[in-house]
């Protein structure tokens, strides 16, 4: 890459860290957990998002960002739940940046809600770099794409707080090897906390909500989970 080019990239996601810091001081003076999902296409992001609004929204105040390149159809399939949904296209970018979250979040009282999730762009690579003033990042591995996508995509897995291993009950069809995964996250963030959950069979899901519970109590205590 030329210098130059190199230069532009570095002022883009230095402005991008400006208003990321923005966001999350507007996100901690509402009092409001945000939590962003990141994975290849088709992991199981807008599943498991759906199933989390669905099960949560009874006693939490909860409402979700998603991102696409195109079309608004996550946005119709989460609003099933009835939690407030807002869907962000992004046209030909391969990411979510802090400026689209904020545009996106006009005119919302993030003070009346308790979480709010962003569902990033499916894609291992871009949304690594664009930091979107989330308290947690969970990057998403399904067991169909195969164990060694943390070792291909190292950046993602990385700067993740949390890795969740989706469509569990699949595994033994997919031939899926939790030993191999496990190696993979490890190579990209040893001691990265992981959870094995399934939307279809419900396998591992109150894990995950004991998860995003303990997380957001920690937030509130000042205490990191
Ligand atoms: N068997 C199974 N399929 C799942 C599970 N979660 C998602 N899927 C399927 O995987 C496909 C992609 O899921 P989607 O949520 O759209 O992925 P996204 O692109 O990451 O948002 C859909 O056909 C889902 O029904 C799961 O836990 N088990
Ligand atoms: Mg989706």
């Amino acid at each position: 890459m030329s210098p130059r080019i190199v230069e532009i990239r570095e002022a883009i996601l230095k402005k991008n860290d400006l208003v990321a810091r923005r966001l999350r001081q507007v996100f901690a003076d509402a009092g409001v957990y945000v939590v962003s999902l990141v994975s290849s296409p088709g992991a199981g992001k807008t599943a498991l998002l759906g199933e989390t609004l669905r099960r949560l929204a009874p006693t939490c105040r909860v409402a979700a960002l998603v991102g696409d390149l195109a079309t608004d159809h996550d946005a119709v399939r989460l609003r099933a739940s009835g939690a407030p949904v807002r869907q962000i296209t992004t046209g030909t970018v391969c990411h979510l940046d802090a400026e689209m979250v904020e545009r996106a979040l006009d005119g919302w009282d993030l003070g009346s809600l308790d979480f709010l999730f962003i569902e990033n762009v499916g894609n291992l690579v871009c949304p690594a770099s664009y930091d979107l003033g989330e308290d947690l990042r969970v990057v998403l591995l399904s067991v169909t794409e195969g164990e060694d996508k943390p070792e291909k995509y190292p950046t993602i897995f990385a700067t993740a707080d949390l890795a969740v291993i989706t469509k569990i009950d699949l595994a033994s069809a997919a031939g899926y090897d939790d030993v191999l995964a496990r190696r993979a996250l490890d190579g990209a963030q040893p001691d990265l906390d992981v959870l094995r959950v399934s939307v279809k069979s419900g396998l591992g899901m109150a894990d995950w909500f004991g998860r995003l519970d303990a997380a957001r109590a920690g937030k509130r205590t000042g205490l990191r989970v």
